[in-house]
């Protein structure tokens, strides 16, 4: 799939980075830094979902290195969880934005950094 660990790596490093700027638009306008739009949410949050597919089909055997702990590999069940966790949250991320509800959208919002937060703490080097 990838023909060298450094492709994997580059290919989950730029999907992460795509869906952290789409996340990081929305989190403007949650914390009000932003004129909420429902239109521009939802565009980001669609995009957040789709982002949220790809990284980890590009944390396979032998691609260890960038940010990823040992862990990811070697506590495998763990991360493929913290990754269907994410994964739900963004899709309750998308429902909200559809739902044009500010109050909603930044809720799920919170619960997508936790998700984020909550896989960082174990997989991701500091
Ligand atoms: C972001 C981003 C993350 C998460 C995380 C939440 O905007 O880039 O990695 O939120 O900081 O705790």
């Amino acid at each position: 799939q990838f023909a060298k660990p450094e492709d994997a790596i580059h290919y989950r490093q730029s999907a992460l980075t795509v869906m952290a700027t789409h996340f990081g638009r929305i989190g403007a306008i949650v914390k009000g830094e932003r004129p909420f739009d429902a239109a521009t949410v939802q565009a980001d949050a669609a995009l957040v979902a789709s982002m949220s597919k790809l990284p980890w089909a590009a944390f396979g055997p032998g691609t260890q290195g960038g940010k990823a702990r040992p862990e990811v590999w070697s506590d495998n069940a763990k991360f493929v969880q913290a990754s269907q966790r994410l994964e739900g949250d963004v899709a309750k991320l998308q429902t909200a934005a559809q739902s044009g509800d500010i109050a909603q959208i930044r809720t799920a919002f919170g619960a997508v950094g936790a998700s984020c937060k909550n896989c960082h703490d174990s997989f991701r080097a500091r």
